[in-house]
């Protein structure tokens, strides 16, 4: 079987690094981003100049400060991190189309049929790394291996500007030796159960049959079973966001009275905003499709400066859009609604860590 290559990028010290970048005055000082420490407040991350305090991630601000009073405390700015996020992204696209984003600052790529550097996945890796740097002012590392799991935990092997490889042939030995709380998927309380089934690294999670890893885990046994051996057949999957969204009805038989096309119409109307808003997304632009009983097809589209809500007057967007049709003159076969322009409703709404702000008091 040709193995895959996998590129996990992830991006060094994430929010700290873009303040860094931002301010220079913080350069190679410990830095904390999160909640201030006299509030409530907790460490979204930090410098790995901070890091030697053993300061890091989730820890209450106010703890951070007593391991390094001089530490530099600063409020995240969100907006500033989604900006670097998206110039990340759009460095990776130049590689592939096969991009998974998992948060923020990561990304998993599968370069199995790149031809670029002669198909050297570690030499693609260097390459989006530089690239990264050029573009954002900063630092990304990159984990290369054959699948999403090991490339994943290749990714923090090295930090910060990391490379590191896992090839097919180190996969399950580098698995054997690894403590069951670094497995990628494994938090806290999955890890205290397998301490208390005496499974403490990869090679202990071996030991133990399919079986009985169901039992224990669930649905999830047969990942850790894979992941044990090395294996896991997880897909890069690009959430490739659709361009447009829409739904449309074929008549059994063809409309001819308009107050019925009216009707289909709003009905159509709410259906296809409902799934806009299900993918909690937004949009703009509304086209109308028609098809009449002699199979000739006809678009009408209208743009708006705000998104379309259900609280439009859609009655007179619908009427304004029939206006320059044949509705009235031929018979209708086919009736459909798609709406487009889209964009993500919150721009944060992918990311759930953030969930940490939300007792932020400053
Ligand atoms: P991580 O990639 O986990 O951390 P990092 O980029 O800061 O540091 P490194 O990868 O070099 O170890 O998370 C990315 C960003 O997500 C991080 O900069 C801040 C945010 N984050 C939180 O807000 N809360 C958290 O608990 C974690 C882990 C991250
Ligand atoms: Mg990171």
């Amino acid at each position: 079987m040709n193995s895959r290559k996998i590129i996990h990028i992830d991006m060094d010290a994430f929010f700290a690094a873009v303040e860094q970048r931002d301010h220079p005055e913080y350069r190679n000082k410990p830095l904390i981003v999160g909640g201030l420490p006299d509030s409530r407040g907790v460490v979204a991350t930090c410098s790995y100049e901070a890091r030697k305090f053993g300061i890091h991630s989730a820890m209450p601000s106010s703890q951070a400060r007593r391991l390094c009073p001089q530490a530099i405390f600063v409020k995240p700015r969100f907006e500033a991190y989604k900006e670097a996020s998206i110039l990340i992204r759009s460095t990776l696209k130049q590689y592939t189309d096969l991009i998974e984003p998992a948060s923020l600052d990561e990304a998993y790529l599968d370069v199995s049929q790149s031809d670029e550097f002669d198909g050297s996945a570690t030499l693609i890796a260097k390459d989006i790394k530089s690239k990264i740097t050029n573009q954002t002012g900063l630092t990304a590392s990159a984990g290369i291996s054959y699948n999403k799991f090991l490339a994943k935990i290749a990714s923090d092997m090295d930090k910060p500007d990391g490379l590191f490889l896992i090839t097919p042939e180190q996969g399950p030995e580098f698995v054997a030796q690894l403590a069951i709380g670094k497995f990628h998927g494994i938090g806290k309380a999955t890890e205290a159960k397998m301490h208390a089934l005496g499974i403490f690294n990869g090679a202990d999670l071996k030991q133990i049959s399919l079986l009985q890893l169901q039992q224990h885990f669930g649905k999830a046994g047969q990942h850790y079973y894979n992941i044990s051996r090395g294996m896991d057949h997880r897909p890069v999957k690009n959430h490739r966001v659709s361009k447009s969204i829409g739904v449309e009805i074929t008549f059994q038989k063809d409309l001819d009275c308009l107050e019925d096309i009216l009707q289909q119409l709003q009905k159509l109307f709410t259906n296809a905003l409902t799934k806009v808003s299900a993918k909690k997304m937004l949009a703009r632009t509304i086209t109308l499709k028609i098809k009449y009983h002699d199979f000739e097809q006809i678009t009408r589209s209208r743009t708006f400066n705000v998104p379309i809500s259900f609280d439009f007057a859609n009655l007179d967007i619908i009427q304004t859009l029939l206006s320059t049709t044949d509705v009235r003159q031929k018979k209708v076969r086919l009736l459909g609604i798609t709406f487009s322009s889209l964009e993500k409703q919150a721009s944060f709404s992918d990311y759930q860590q953030l969930d940490l702000f939300n007792n932020l008091k400053t």
